[in-house]
């Protein structure tokens, strides 16, 4: 037990027109929209990497939170952490949590020293779900804090780093199946390079297939259900990284075969890196096959790093909302915060206003996708776009054409297509109607 979220009321749904601060306006865990609990559909989780172990250091200066479980070198202090994290999930009411290793416990003398910890922990963890019901989303090993990683942890030039990088997997998907996780998600922090000069870029890619091969297989082996996920990100901290972003992926596990084993973690400020929209590494990995969650965040949109801010613009979320629910909606993904404060809000509340604001903002979000879809206008736009390729001629060209069938019916027909309207500025004014 710890008093640091004593003096924070627990967060319950009042209604938008509640001037409580600590309400939620939108969020109501048991409202039914499109046949399924907002619980269930949003599947909310807690980082606890951002919110219990970030201390808010950034390139200038060092740590600016004081918190109770500092320093995060004793387990003692560990178990504090975990204490002040249940706490605040049993103010927040969100049904899951996500964790690196390095979150969670310190790092021992020894890798079996640090093996050690995390079970220790994770059987503390562990008590805890069961006691307050909070679920695990998915697991992770941080192969990218520590030097021994500096130049890639299953990219690495050093097979012992290699190796390394393979054990710990293997003990975090261990953890993670012990906490009844529902998925293992793997980000290639340093798996890219610095600079091109002393890097071997085919065989760094190929090590990276190998290992997730070998995590693929020690998921069949061990009867794990989750799905395997790789969370895109084009850059920072490597100048460059191979998991890019969605194409890039996809092409990577196409190549090693996994295309069907493993799903895409996409998170929004690694999309607005690479120069994407969320809802377009969404569609995208909706339309490959390989959604699978997301980390919900917000970038911003001029510093050009990973500002991995709370989101709080309820129209943007909805377009990626509507991509995912036009997927089908969630099945064993959800939408993890992966968020931090700003390094000047201190307090305990700050931390827990950031995620009920943010639950707030992806439930208005969500409700108006489900709205968008439910009214179907969009959807009957678009597929009106298209209708051409209906005919029983046009898709046999799609199935079978050829350059001589293309020229037959072109000059044959004397055809010169006439150009309609793309209808932008009425789709955007339809899609405020909802937002
Ligand atoms: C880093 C990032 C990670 C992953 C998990 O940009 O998003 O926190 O989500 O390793
Ligand atoms: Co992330």
């Amino acid at each position: 037990m710890t008093d640091f979220f004593e003096h924070v009321p627990t967060i319950r749904y009042e209604g938008p027109e509640t001037d409580n601060e600590y309400a939620f306006r939108h969020y109501d865990p048991d409202e039914m929209v499109m046949g399924k609990r907002m619980e269930d559909n949003l599947r909310f989780a807690v980082a606890y990497w951002h919110t219990f172990a970030w201390e808010g250091g950034d390139p200038f200066g060092g740590k600016t939170f004081e918190r109770p479980w500092h320093p995060q070198d004793t387990m003692e202090n560990a178990k504090l952490k975990a204490d002040a994290a249940f706490e605040m999930f049993a103010r927040l009411g969100q049904p899951f949590f996500c964790f690196h290793d390095a979150d969670v416990r310190p790092e021992g003398d020894t890798f079996a020293e640090s093996k050690a910890r995390l079970e220790e922990i994770t059987d503390y963890i562990g008590l805890k779900m069961e006691a307050t019901g909070t679920r695990l989303l998915w697991g992770t090993a941080n192969l990218f804090s520590h030097r021994r990683f500096m130049a890639g942890a299953a990219t690495n030039p050093d097979p012992d780093v290699f190796a390394y990088a393979g054990a710990t997997v293997k003990s975090c998907i261990d953890a993670t199946v012990k906490l009844g996780g529902e998925n293992y998600v793997l980000w290639g922090g340093r798996e890219g390079y610095e600079t091109l000069l002393n890097t071997d870029l085919k065989r760094e890619r190929e090590q990276a297939g190998r290992f997730l091969s070998m995590v693929v297989d020690y998921k069949h082996r061990i009867g794990f259900k989750g799905a395997i996920m790789i969370e895109p990100k084009p850059q920072e901290p490597t100048k460059h990284q191979y998991d890019f972003d969605v194409a890039t992926v996809y092409g990577f596990l196409k190549d090693f075969g996994l295309e069907n084993e493993v799903k895409l973690n996409i998170e929004q400020g690694h999309a607005i890196l690479a120069g994407h929209t969320f809802e377009h590494e969404i569609a995208l990995a909706a339309s490959l096959g390989v959604f699978g969650s997301i980390d919900m965040n917000r970038n911003d949109y001029q510093s050009g790093w990973d500002t991995d801010q709370f989101p709080n613009m309820h129209p943007e979320v909805a377009l990626a909302y509507y991509e995912i629910l036009k997927a089908g909606g969630f099945t064993k993904g959800g939408t993890n915060f992966d968020a931090k404060v700003r390094r000047q809000s201190l307090d305990p509340e700050d931390l827990i206003l950031a995620h009920a604001g943010a639950m707030d903002t992806c439930a208005r979000a969500f409700k108006s996708a489900a709205a968008m879809l439910a009214d179907g206008s969009l959807e009957q736009l678009r597929s009106e776009r298209y209708a051409g390729w209906d005919s029983d001629d046009a898709q046999a060209m799609l199935k079978n054409g050829t350059l001589e069938a293309c020229d037959e019916r072109i000059v044959g027909q004397s055809i010169d297509p006439e150009p309609r309207s793309g209808r932008q500025e009425r789709l955007e004014n339809l899609v405020n109607r909802f937002v």
